[in-house]
């Protein structure tokens, strides 16, 4: 009688294990069919300028390392200077130090990338300049 009682036990959690495991092949998978999905933005920036337009998209990729990916759309009647080129500051918002200029990478015509570690985590802003003019977005990185 507890024998019977006992395998019964078993045949019920066999079941209940087998069926984890063909739900885990079967289950409609979270990710869907999209495609390799790229990471969102940690912040982005779009500002419209008199000579175009400002867009940048900030990734914190952890451990202190920044992406930050520029494009600079020309306006139709902006006015085209070949060696038109944005300049790049990062600065902590809620702290007194030297703000960071790092390197801009070409990429096309328009289109920049910056690759680098901050010295410190924290909320930094990062400034966009064309020219006179420039735009600002706020951003966390850990
Ligand atoms: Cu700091």
């Amino acid at each position: 009688m507890k024998t019977r009682f006992i395998a019964a036990i078993l045949a019920v959690g066999f079941v209940l294990f087998a069926g984890a495991f063909i739900w885990a092949t079967v289950r409609p998978s979270a990710q869907g069919e999209a495609p390799a999905a790229v990471p969102a933005a940690t912040a982005t920036l779009s500002e419209v300028l008199s000579d175009g337009r400002i867009e940048a998209q900030v990734f914190a990729l952890g451990n202190r390392d920044i992406q930050l990916d520029l494009q600079f759309l020309h306006a139709a009647d902006g006015i085209e200077t070949a060696d038109m080129r944005p300049s790049v500051n990062f600065a902590m918002v809620q702290m007194h130090m030297d703000g960071i200029e790092p390197p801009l990478q070409p990429i096309a015509a328009g289109v920049w990338r910056v690759r680098f570690k901050l010295p410190m985590a924290g909320r930094w802003v990062v400034n966009v300049g064309m020219g006179e003019e420039f735009a600002e977005v706020e951003f966390n990185a850990d």
